[in-house]
C-alpha cells in the first residue's frame, strides 16, 4: 500500500513553524505513545537543533503502559526531557509546566542576571491528530484550540497565554514529504495522522487486522469472533462483518463497514492498550 501523504499545505504549515523560530525559546514535541518512532518527524531534527526540546508522550491512555515506561527511560537515558501524558485527562499539568520551565531556565536565568522577568514561549509540534491542541487547552484550562478526532483541524499558528511568564504556541500538523519506511506510515495512518478519505480504508483495515493479529491476538478474537488463525487481511476483513452481522443485499459482506468499524475501535483504544512502536525497535535500527 504506497500511503499518499504530503498534502499541499504541509510546505505552508513548513514555513511558517520555520518563520516562527525566533519567537520561540523552547520547543516542545508531541508524540503519540502508541507509535514514538513514527510519530516524530525526522524533519524536526534540522529544523530545531538550535533550540532546547521536551517530548510529550501523549495518548499515553491508548497505549501499553509498560511500554510508555519505557519509552521514558529511553529518553532519559539519551539526554532527551520527557513525560507521559493523557491531555484528555483533566490535571493540573504541573508537571508539564515544570518540564517546560526547567527546559527554558538557562534562558530565563540569564534574563534574571539583567533583572528582566522573561516571559517563555514554547512551540507546540507534531505530526497532525497527536493532540497539540489538547494538550494546550489542558494546560490553559480552556478550549482555546480547536481540536477534533481527525488530522488537519489547526490550520495555523495560534498563542495562549498560560502565565505572564509562559506563552504556547500551537501550529499545524506537520508531515514530512518522504517516507522510506512502509511499516512505519503504516502506524501514523493507522493511529489516524492521514486523511483517511486519500486512503483505501478496506486496506489499510486489513493491514491493521493482521498487524494486531501479531500484537494482540487473544483481545482481537474476543472483540470479533469470527477472526481464526491464519486468515488472510481480507478474510480478516470479512471475518469482522461477519462476527458483526453487517451483511448488504444479497449476502455480500460490508467489509468497508467493517473496515472503518475497525479503525474507529481500534483508535478508540477499544481492542487492546497497544504500543505499535516499541523501545526494542528502535535499538533494532540504531544496531542496523
Ligand atoms: N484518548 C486520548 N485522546 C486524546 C488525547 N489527546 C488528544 N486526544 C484526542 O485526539 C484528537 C486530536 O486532538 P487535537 O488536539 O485536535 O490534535 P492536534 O495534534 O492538534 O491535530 P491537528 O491540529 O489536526 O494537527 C481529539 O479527538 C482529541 O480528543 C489523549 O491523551 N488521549
Ligand atoms: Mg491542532
Amino acid at each position: 500500500m504506497i500511503i499518499q501523504w504530503y498534502p499541499g499545505h504541509m510546505a505552508k504549515a513548513k514555513r511558517l513553524l520555520q518563520e516562527s523560530l525566533k519567537l520561540i525559546d523552547v520547543v516542545i514535541e508531541i508524540v503519540d505513545a502508541r507509535a514514538p518512532i513514527a510519530t516524530r518527524n525526522p524533519d524536526f531534527d534540522t529544523l530545531f537543533q538550535n533550540k532546547d526540546r521536551v517530548i510529550i508522550l501523549n495518548k499515553a491512555d491508548l497505549a501499553d503502559k509498560n511500554e510508555n515506561k519505557r519509552w521514558i527511560e529511553y529518553y532519559k537515558a539519551n539526554g532527551i526531557k520527557a513525560i507521559e501524558c493523557i491531555a484528555t485527562h483533566t490535571s493540573k499539568r504541573k508537571n508539564e509546566i515544570a518540564l517546560i520551565e526547567e527546559a527554558a531556565k538557562e534562558k530565563v536565568e540569564r534574563f534574571k542576571a539583567k533583572g528582566i522577568a522573561k516571559t517563555v514561549r514554547a512551540m507546540i509540534v507534531g505530526i497532525p491528530n497527536v493532540g497539540k491542541s489538547t494538550f494546550i487547552n489542558s494546560i490553559a484550562g480552556l478550549n482555546r484550540a480547536q481540536v477534533g478526532d481527525k488530522p488537519g483541524v489547526t490550520k495555523g499558528k495560534q498563542w495562549v497565554k498560560i502565565s505572564p511568564y509562559l506563552e504556547l504556541m500551537d501550529t499545524p500538523g506537520l508531515l514530512w514529504p518522504k517516507l522510506e519506511d512502509e511499516k512505519l506510515a503504516r502506524h501514523v495512518a493507522f493511529i489516524g495522522s492521514v486523511r483517511d478519505d486519500i486512503l483505501d480504508v478496506e486496506e489499510l483495515a486489513g493491514l491493521l487486522l493482521s498487524c494486531l493479529m501479531t500484537h494482540c491476538k487473544d483481545e482481537l478474537c474476543v472483540r470479533y469472533k469470527k477472526i481464526e488463525d491464519g486468515m488472510t487481511e481480507s478474510e480478516l476483513l470479512c471475518a469482522v462483518a461477519k462476527s458483526r452481522g453487517f451483511i448488504l443485499q444479497g449476502g455480500i459482506y460490508d467489509t468497508e463497514r467493517a473496515a472503518r468499524i475497525v479503525l474507529d475501535e481500534f483508535r478508540g483504544g477499544k481492542i487492546a492498550k497497544i504500543t505499535l512502536d516499541k523501545v526494542s525497535d528502535m535499538n533494532k535500527n540504531s544496531e542496523e
